[in-house]
């Protein structure tokens, strides 16, 4: 099994962070704004069932062999960090399916504030918090927060009904992240969701330039 970047070019995104925040709506957002650019396919992770794998199947948004659902049966973040075997069998699975230089989005099961992926799953990960959960989510840090390669605070059209400072959680997520990258997003609405869009690809150039720096390190 291919484990690491050296003999693919299938550019592997994880979406992580708490239960609800709005990863399987991020990830149906970017489908639709990637396919028009690149071939795409879906890992989905529940802890019991297969639910986000069909929500996204009902959308209509891709074919449904493109979507692939892991059952994780344990805590979440086990199936994305310490054991990724079955994450890697789907990943590789939807990749034999799609052509070279696609991308793969693997979500994550909801979990806490610590959930990151391993690097022999993905190459670039997405942390996605809820303002609506509170403003404080961001300064609370942990490895989602200061770790991911993108931080996303999702729902800011709920933040003033909860009494949330959207600014002040910004600040603070910057602070947390020492200025690593993070765009606040309602993708009820598709606030900025092309944004988030235009960061995936921009890695995918970044990470096909460094593939094929690789794979010919003379030229
Ligand atoms: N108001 C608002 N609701 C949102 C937004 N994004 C997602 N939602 C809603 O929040 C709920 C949870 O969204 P999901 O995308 O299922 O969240 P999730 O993180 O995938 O949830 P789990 O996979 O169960 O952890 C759904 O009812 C979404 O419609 C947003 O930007 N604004
Ligand atoms: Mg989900």
């Amino acid at each position: 099994m291919k484990t690491n970047n050296q003999f693919r070019k299938t550019f592997r995104v994880g979406v992580a962070g708490p239960v609800g925040s709005g990863k399987t709506a991020l990830v149906a957002s970017l489908v639709t704004h990637l396919k028009n650019s690149c071939p795409v396919g879906v890992v989905t992770n529940d802890i019991f069932t297969a639910e986000d794998a069909e929500f996204l199947k009902k959308l209509s948004i891709l074919p449904d062999d493109l979507i692939i659902a892991v059952k994780t049966g344990c805590c979440p973040h086990t199936a994305i960090r310490e054991d990724i075997s079955a994450n890697l069998e789907a990943a590789e699975l939807i990749e034999s399916r799609l052509p070279a230089e696609s991308i793969v989005l693997i979500e994550s099961g909801g979990d806490n504030l610590t959930a990151t992926f391993s690097y022999g799953l993905i190459d670039k990960q997405i942390f996605v918090l809820d303002i609506a959960g509170g403003d404080k989510l961001a300064r609370k840090g942990g490895p989602g927060i200061t770790q991911s390669d993108l931080l996303v605070i999702n729902k800011i059209d709920l933040a003033e009904m909860v009494g949330a400072n959207r600014v002040q959680m910004e600040e603070e997520a910057l602070v947390a992240r020492n200025r690593q990258p993070t765009i606040s997003t309602s993708v009820r609405f598709e606030t900025n969701t092309a944004l988030v869009a235009q960061w995936v690809l921009e890695q995918r150039e970044l990470f096909l330039e460094s593939a094929s720096a690789q794979a010919h390190p003379d030229i």
